[in-house]
């Protein structure tokens, strides 16, 4: 090692801490599939609470649909109830009357991420969720393969990591409730026992029931954020955060609870 080039150090030094990382994590308690809001805040208080938590994102980013504010315009608007959350994060908000607080999107986005990280949660980003592993009726772990790969369209078998628990984070499109219902012919808790889609734009309505529409859906399958609302049939809610991260802290609650019995 001391008479390697420094080429062969710095390139030794990512392949073995990556690889450290990534094995250390084959099993995790908590597989969380995307990092928005909703999924930083959920992998933030369980990693707090001391459980193993994997976050896959496909972006290189991490944030999700954080840091364009609205319509590209970098400031963030939460409820003044959602503010104490961002303030747990170390993350600043400005009273804006009204019941609400506006913020920058940068400082929400890099927040939520740093602290998830400053917890304990794990963070693959550029990696892409494409299926879930299912035992027995029960959904037990994530299919995961670098999004590259998929978006080349290359054919490479990817890798499994199991999971007590799998958070569907995914926003708007519920990829991985969708996995669930339509690929596994499952059903999950809701009216229909299956997916509703989202409804449109109704912001009042649409963060509330993001919040109601957060739940276990199946053994081993739980919501949150958008993904949760389009599961149940929810209204989107646009550029308004307090849904989401009440979101988030609402389902670590109830994930804790279920491994905790
Ligand atoms: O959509 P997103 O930000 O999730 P959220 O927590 O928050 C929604 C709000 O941002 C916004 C809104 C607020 O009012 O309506 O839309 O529900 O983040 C979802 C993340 O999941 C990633 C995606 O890249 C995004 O960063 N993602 C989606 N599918 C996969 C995935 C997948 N199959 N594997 C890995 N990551």
């Amino acid at each position: 090692m001391n008479n390697a080039t420094m080429e062969e150090q710095i390139s030794g030094a990512i392949v073995r801490r990556f690889f450290k990382k990534f094995e250390s994590n084959l099993a995790v308690d908590v597989a969380i599939v995307g990092a928005g809001p909703s999924g930083l805040v959920a992998a933030h208080d369980l990693a707090s609470m001391g459980f193993r938590v994997c976050v896959y994102e496909s972006k290189l980013a991490p944030g999700g649909g954080t840091w364009g504010g609205g319509m590209l315009m970098n400031e963030v608007v939460v409820q003044d109830d959602a503010a104490q959350i961002l303030h747990e994060f170390g993350i600043r908000t400005e009273p804006y009357g009204g019941g609400y607080h506006t913020l920058d999107s940068v400082e929400m986005a890099s927040g939520l991420i740093f602290g998830a990280l400053k917890a304990g949660a794990v963070i693959f980003n550029s990696v892409r969720v494409e299926d879930v592993v299912i035992h027995e009726g029960a959904v037990s772990g994530v299919v995961i393969n670098w999004n590259p790969v998929a978006r080349l369209e290359m054919h490479v078998d990817p890798l499994v990591v199991v999971s007590r628990a799998l958070l569907d984070g995914t926003g708007h499109p519920s990829e991985i409730v969708s996995k669930v219902v339509n690929k596994a012919g499952m059903q999950v808790d809701s009216p229909t026992g299956g997916i509703l889609g989202e409804k449109p734009m109704w912001m009042e309505d649409g963060e509330r029931t993001t919040v109601e529409n957060t739940k276990r859906l199946c053994p081993g399958l739980y919501a949150s954020g958008m993904a949760a609302n389009n599961v149940q049939g929810g209204f989107r809610m646009g550029p308004i955060f307090g849904g989401m991260l009440k979101s988030g802290r609402k389902i670590a609650k109830i994930i804790a609870e279920d491994l905790s019995k």
